[in-house]
């Protein structure tokens, strides 16, 4: 008796997000954010959003942070703002550089000082909030900008796809 076993094959394609057409800013007190979920490390994430005239969000008061939070669906890591990279120690707010007054880490966080330099939103059993986590992790992210400093119109270093521009993320 034989049988027969068919083998499925599976064509694992990586994809590569090539464009992010149209980022949908929400605006907030006079500033405006965004949630990206496509992933890449810290500073590739403040590149990213330097594209559109922004930064790497900063939720530097509760009501901010409260806010951003309602951006995300409270599970999943999110690259933000900070980090303790210029001495590994102090951590700051990187645009403008500035200390963090109102803070919302994890009890347990941050947790590794000698390899987690860079601060990302996640959830524990004690809800999402901020730990440390090594910058070259690959997280989405949330950026910020305030209104005047839009950039999408301008096209620059980026192809005009209708009426808005196409940015090459990775
Ligand atoms: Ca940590």
């Amino acid at each position: 008796m034989h049988f027969i076993f068919y083998r499925a094959t599976f064509s694992a394609l990586a994809f590569i997000p090539l464009c992010c057409l149209g980022l949908e800013w929400n605006t907030y007190k006079g500033m405006e954010y965004v949630l990206v979920t496509t992933k890449m490390t810290w500073i590739e994430a403040q590149r990213y959003c330097s594209n559109f005239g922004g930064v790497l969000a900063q939720p530097e008061t509760a009501d901010i942070n409260n806010y951003l939070k309602s951006l995300t669906d409270k599970t999943t890591w999110l690259w933000i703002g900070a980090s303790n990279l210029p001495d590994k120690k102090t951590w700051e707010w990187h645009n403008p550089i500035k200390p963090i007054k109102f803070s919302d880490w994890q009890s347990s966080e941050p947790s590794h000082p000698n390899s987690e330099h860079c601060m990302v939103y996640w959830k524990s059993n004690e809800g999402f909030k901020w730990g440390d986590l090594q910058c070259t992790s690959r997280k989405g992210f949330l950026c910020q900008r305030t209104k005047s400093s839009e950039k999408d119109s301008s096209c620059s270093d980026k192809k005009p796809v209708g009426q808005k521009c196409m940015t090459i993320c990775l």
